[in-house]
């Protein structure tokens, strides 16, 4: 059923009616949103996944909807969701590109499809409703009321940080860890755990994890702070790094630095059409991380940057070559 009401809005956004189409079908919609928020409903905020699972990670999407359909149609191909291969989208779906409410419903119609498989993370712009921002186009323009609601339901039960062995994935930044309290709260799966009781305890932290920005010299760190914006040098992303016991992160968030920083150990995407001229390296970006090494997929036919550890292959792929 869900699979094809799936099918259905990319089948109504290719014939130009996606917006009459989601009207259409708002009961319905509405009530996966609601099914998705009750699969993370006993979820911590801090998710670990299995160590020998590949990994595609996602990066900012905001509102560009070809882009995912993209990385859909590059999936349903390989038909390894499920299997081998966790997808991870890093947040912020909404804002900035045309079809931010698609794009949103998109990723979680897919979550439903594919549950444990599929993970979607909480970014800057999932949260406006507690760090304001300008420009918040989404959530400034008109949606339907009970669409609203429902997403924003769903958005307190959206994890903060998902981990596989030693690669955490995060939408903005690490805040060290430095109390039993904060790394319980993060681990705990009761169903207090929503977005507002973090708010409420550790509001710095969530900050931190949606709004976190990484600097490799003073200039730019000085940028960071001066547009509000919490930042941090390679030295603390390190101490911080030791306190998950990780050591490397994927993040979103942050164009300017887009591609791989600190000697690979922070890889920043943004697959999202506004953002592929930006950064370190550009594209459309996404990782695939393999565990093994050999394995093969039809969607790696153009790896813009490639480097390996001792359990893991990451490949940076340019969703335009999918
Ligand atoms: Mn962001």
């Amino acid at each position: 059923m869900s699979l094809s009401l799936l099918s259905q809005l990319i089948k109504s956004f290719n014939d130009g009616i996606s917006f009459e189409f989601i009207d259409a079908n708002k009961e319905e919609l509405c009530s996966i949103i609601g099914s998705v928020k009750a699969m993370y409903l006993p979820c911590p905020k801090w998710i670990k996944l299995p160590v020998d699972k590949d990994l595609l990670c996602i990066g900012d999407l905001h509102g560009d909807f070809n882009s995912l359909l993209k990385i859909f149609s590059a999936l349903f191909k390989n038909q390894e969701v499920n299997k081998n291969l966790i997808v991870i989208f890093l947040g912020d779906y909404v804002d900035r590109g045309e079809y931010s409410l698609q794009t949103f419903l998109g990723v979680v119609l897919f979550k439903h499809i594919y549950g444990p498989s599929v993970h979607m993370l909480a970014g800057n712009h999932e949260i406006y409703k507690y760090f304001q921002y300008y420009n918040a186009d989404f959530w400034e323009e008109y949606i339907d009321e009970n669409i609203r609601k429902n997403i924003l339901e769903l958005i307190e039960y959206l994890p903060m940080l998902i981990s596989s062995a030693n690669i955490m994935m995060v939408h903005g930044g690490l805040p060290i860890i430095d109390s039993m309290d904060f790394l319980n709260n993060l681990l705990r799966t009761d169903k207090t755990n929503n977005l507002l009781y973090f708010i409420e305890n550790y509001e710095e932290q969530i900050r931190i994890f949606t709004w976190g920005d990484y600097c490799e010299n003073l200039s730019d760190y000085n940028r960071s702070i001066f547009q509000g914006r919490p930042a941090f040098m390679k030295n603390y992303f390190v101490d911080a790094m030791k306190t998950y016991d990780s050591s490397i992160l994927v993040r979103g968030h942050q164009p300017g630095v887009k591609g791989a920083l600190f000697d690979n150990s922070l890889i920043t995407l943004l697959t999202s059409s506004i953002y592929s001229s930006f950064g370190n390296i550009p594209g459309k970006l996404t990782l695939l991380i393999k565990r093994d090494k050999e394995k093969r997929y039809n969607f790696e036919r153009k790896i813009v940057y490639k480097f390996e550890d001792h359990e893991s292959q990451y490949e940076i792929l340019d969703i335009d070559y999918f």
